[in-house]
């Protein structure tokens, strides 16, 4: 028989530095203007694009995002540099983003009234990692000094939820009595700071979440999981082609096609009723209606996106409450946007309530939970 599983913690850790809209537009149009001067001559000879000016209401506007944090400033805003200054650490120092997992993690266990001995297994899961081998996870479990195994997932905005499906299994069947997932989310190296379209939609961050068998779950509040669901379908309307292959080609190794870039309106289009749809199938899969629901924690990619997906859900305009928005504060932090909503908007439901995670981006890929609070 397999156990009941619950979310047992979660944290989220912030890093240290903050940027906003406004000081992004500023380094975007000075390096633009710098550029465009130094093509002046290819510009009015029409053998070149100008760069075009960024503006901070427009990015309010479209997104829903005023500012994101950063785990290193330094750099970002450099117009003779425009990404962050990350240095290089020794083998024998915990890497950068070993460091913002610890960090969460550390957050997580508190939250769920578990040390290091109650974890069986960890799983990284994010977009990128910092490096293929050894894993993230593994330097996280040396570092925290959790028994069992650990393993390193990729699948760009899903990584959380797909982390947390295999987490739910692990302990469903009893390999598990608890396992830790966490996203260590170490964007802004991937971001093009140059690139008016795309250089303020991610922010740094790292969320933790604790799933363990809930007979053994002590912590205030609790979250089961009633049930899981993922899908994907592969679009090229968000990539990055940056990979261990680089090295093996003559191609520009941080040309544009290398780091972050999208299709913006057409994954727009795409996604909202994939989303709609995967979560109604979800719902109804286990006799829910979507008005049996009174949390929906959401990818956090654009604010009029969320909106338009939980309008069509529920029938009605969405009230804040609904479908809480941290994009203001976060930004896009790839997979971690739905579990920021939820760590953050969840302790407040009565017992009983029935709410979904659902995280939706590059694949695409479409992960989600059904959980009731205990
Ligand atoms: N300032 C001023 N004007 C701008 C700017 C700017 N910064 N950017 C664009 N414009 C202009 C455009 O050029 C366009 O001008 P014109 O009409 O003359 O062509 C006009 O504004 C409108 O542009 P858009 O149609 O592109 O604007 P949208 O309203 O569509 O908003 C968004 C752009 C905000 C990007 C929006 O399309 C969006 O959010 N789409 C959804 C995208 C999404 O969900 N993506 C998921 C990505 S996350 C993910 O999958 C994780 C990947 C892994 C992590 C990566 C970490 C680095």
């Amino acid at each position: 028989m397999s156990q009941s599983v619950v979310i047992s913690g979660k944290g989220v850790w912030l890093p240290p530095h903050r940027i906003s809209n406004q000081e992004l537009v500023t380094a975007l149009n000075a390096w633009s203007e710098a550029y465009n001067l130094e093509h002046a001559a290819e510009i009015a000879a029409g053998t070149c694009e100008p760069k075009p000016m960024s503006d901070a209401a427009f990015i309010e506007k479209a997104s829903g995002i005023k500012s994101r944090y950063a785990f290193e400033k330094k750099g970002i805003l450099d117009i003779n540099r425009m990404r962050p200054d990350i240095e290089e650490r020794p083998d024998d120092v915990l890497s950068q983003q070993a460091e913002m997992a610890v960090n969460a993690a550390t957050i997580a266990l508190k939250n769920a009234n578990k040390t290091a001995a109650d974890i069986d297994a960890v799983i990284v899961s994010c977009a990128y990692t910092q490096r293929a081998y050894p894993a993230i996870a593994i330097e996280v479990q040396a570092a925290l000094g959790i028994a069992g195994f650990g393993f390193d997932m990729l699948v760009a905005c899903s990584a959380a939820t797909f982390a947390v499906h295999r987490a739910y299994e692990m302990v469903a069947v009893g390999s598990a009595r608890a396992v830790l997932v966490i996203n260590p989310e170490l964007t802004s190296p991937q971001v093009n700071y140059t690139d008016r379209d795309s250089h303020f939609i991610f922010g740094d961050v790292a969320t933790a979440i604790v799933i363990e068998n809930g007979d053994l779950a002590t912590s205030d509040h609790q979250y089961e999981i009633l049930s899981t669901k993922a899908e994907t379908q592969f679009s090229n309307n968000i990539r990055s082609n940056f990979g261990y292959v680089t090295r093996a080609s003559d191609a520009d190794p941080y040309s544009a096609d290398k780091l972050f870039h999208q299709e913006g309106r057409k994954v727009f289009k795409d996604v909202c009723p994939m989303a709609i749809r995967h979560m109604q199938d979800h719902l109804h899969k286990l006799d829910l209606t979507e008005t049996a629901v009174t949390r929906w924690w959401l990818h956090q990619a654009n604010i009029n996106m969320n909106q338009l997906i939980v309008r069509k859900l529920i029938g009605k305009e969405p009230g804040g409450e609904d479908a809480p928005i941290v994009l203001d504060e976060f930004a896009n932090t790839a997979s971690a946007g739905s579990i920021i909503a939820f760590t953050r908007h969840s302790d407040d439901l009565p017992s009983g309530s029935i709410g979904v995670i659902c995280s939706f981006g590059a694949g695409y890929s479409i992960g989600s939970l059904i959980v009731k609070k205990r």
